[in-house]
């Protein structure tokens, strides 16, 4: 292995090579849907393309996959290989309805490994570090796809998973990792927990993070990096994919995440028109698996919204780079006609040193207007001050109208539209699978 890459042949191909390379696999995969899987035999059968000679040019006129597609073929439906082909299954819970199940044969769990293996050694990971994985084990990929590529990459992996905080505190202060990967919101939570402990941030071993699984944002790496004394890097990725590993930041320039495009093909597109949005622009990823083999997927519609360059990387891979991923379609909400993505608030909410980076939207129809809530927990510190000056009240609920006012106003100057503040006591709201946060709770259908 070079020293930066862990595939140095690929990761570094020319533009022109990777197309091809590209168009030879995009042919092999219709060929595969067509024979293997009724759902794209019918769909592909409707788009009149010439599977044998398509290029990346009739891209537009493949039909999308949708998550729905996946729902209503629970849960093996999908699948391009037989159930005994299968060496393991991986799941994601949606906050409403069924599981979405994604099957694994042996090469696609040797791609799961290799393609994990490249993004941690971009994130500086090398072999003989020590990997803290705090990432959740089970059905969810993050805890299974890392361990993978690091044991790929020859590090060591301490296999803790989610949860548990003041167990990885200790952990983390005997063992004396190097690399930790975990949500941006657990590898705050554990820096919080470091501080109170009274440990400072360079009294631990950890110089860098492998941070992913949710949407962040610049003031959040911010934090997660002064609060770890480690430099932080995205990944992305997602189940019906493969899991971690779709892309991630080279750890010197982190200014896009670099997507193994010899094996995940990524557009951009217009969320509502479904046509290809200029590079640089906005507009809902959508990636096709190229050398998948259980779960192959055409054009899947990620419902997460980034923007693609292929301009070069001076760490020197030519893979394209998508941004940091602002938010989801199914997350942007319309306020009394603005457009807002959490991202947006999170930003705001960074400007306040009292407020820890956890937060969550309520949005309400009052009459016709709609009105929205930031339920946003307090820092420790924060809470002890309110606790002193007796301003602390109710359950979860904390009040200090200084600092509503002053949250208010930074989201109001950011966002462009008022919300009203909800204090809340650090670990006040509730975290689900694999320690996400859901960022919006719409309630204007039920009301
Ligand atoms: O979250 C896979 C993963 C594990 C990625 C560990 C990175 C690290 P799912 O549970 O299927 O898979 O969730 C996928 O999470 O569509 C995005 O909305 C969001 N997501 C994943 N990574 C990022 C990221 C894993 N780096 C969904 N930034 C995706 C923003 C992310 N959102």
């Amino acid at each position: 292995m070079a020293t930066n890459y862990f595939d140095r042949d690929s990761e570094t191909v020319s533009r022109a090579d990777l197309q091809t390379l590209q168009e030879t696999r995009l042919r092999s995969l219709l060929g595969r849907l067509k024979e293997r899987v009724p759902f794209y035999r019918q769909a592909l059968a409707d788009t009149g393309v010439d599977s044998a000679h398509v290029t990346l040019a009739d891209l537009n006129r493949l039909p999308f996959t949708r998550k729905d597609d996946l729902r209503a073929r629970y849960p093996f439906g999908l699948l391009a290989v037989g159930r005994s082909e299968l060496a393991r299954v991986h799941a994601s819970s949606g906050t409403t309805g069924k599981l979405t199940v994604v099957g694994y044969s042996a090469a696609d769990l040797d791609l799961l490994a290799e393609v994990n293996a490249r993004c941690l050694v971009m994130a500086g990971a090398r072999p003989g570090m020590m990997l803290h994985n705090a990432y959740g084990y089970g059905l969810f990929t993050g805890g299974l796809g890392l361990h993978a590529g690091a044991e790929r990459l020859g590090m060591t992996v301490v296999p803790v998973s989610g949860g548990m905080t003041e167990r990885q505190v200790s952990l983390i202060q005997d063992f004396g990792p190097d690399v930790i990967a975990c949500t941006p919101s657990f590898g705050l939570t554990l820096a919080q927990a470091l501080a109170e402990r009274g440990v400072a941030p360079d009294e631990i071993s950890i110089s860098l993070a492998v941070v992913g699984a949710e949407p962040w944002t610049e003031s959040l790496r911010s934090r997660l990096e002064a609060g770890l004394d480690a430099r932080a890097s995205n990944i992305y990725g997602l189940s019906e994919v493969i899991g971690p590993g779709v892309s991630s930041e080279c750890v010197e320039h982190r200014s896009g995440s670099h997507i193994n495009e010899d094996h995940f093909l990524p557009e951009v597109v217009d969320p509502q028109t479904g046509q290809a949005v200029p590079e640089g622009e906005d507009g809902v990823l959508v990636l096709t698996t190229l050398t998948k083999e259980a779960l192959p997927l055409l054009r899947y519609w990620t419902g997460d919204v980034a923007s693609l360059t292929s301009e070069p990387c001076p760490c020197g891979r030519t893979l394209a780079r998508m941004s940091l991923v602002r938010g989801r379609t199914d997350d942007m909400i319309v306020v009394r006609g603005t457009n807002v993505f959490p991202s947006q608030v999170e930003a705001a909410l960074g400007k306040v040193a009292e407020l820890a980076p956890h937060y969550r939207l309520i949005v309400r129809r009052d009459d016709t207007l709609d009105e929205v809530t930031v339920a946003v927990e307090v820092t420790p510190a924060t809470e002890t001050r309110l606790a002193e000056t007796r301003l602390a009240v109710e359950a979860d609920e904390l009040r200090d109208a200084e600092l509503e006012q002053r949250t208010g106003r930074a989201v109001r100057e950011t966002v462009g539209c008022s919300m009203q503040i909800r204090l809340v006591r650090p670990g006040g709201l509730e975290r689900s699978q694999g320690g996400k946060l859901s960022r919006v709770v719409d309630q204007r259908e039920l009301s």
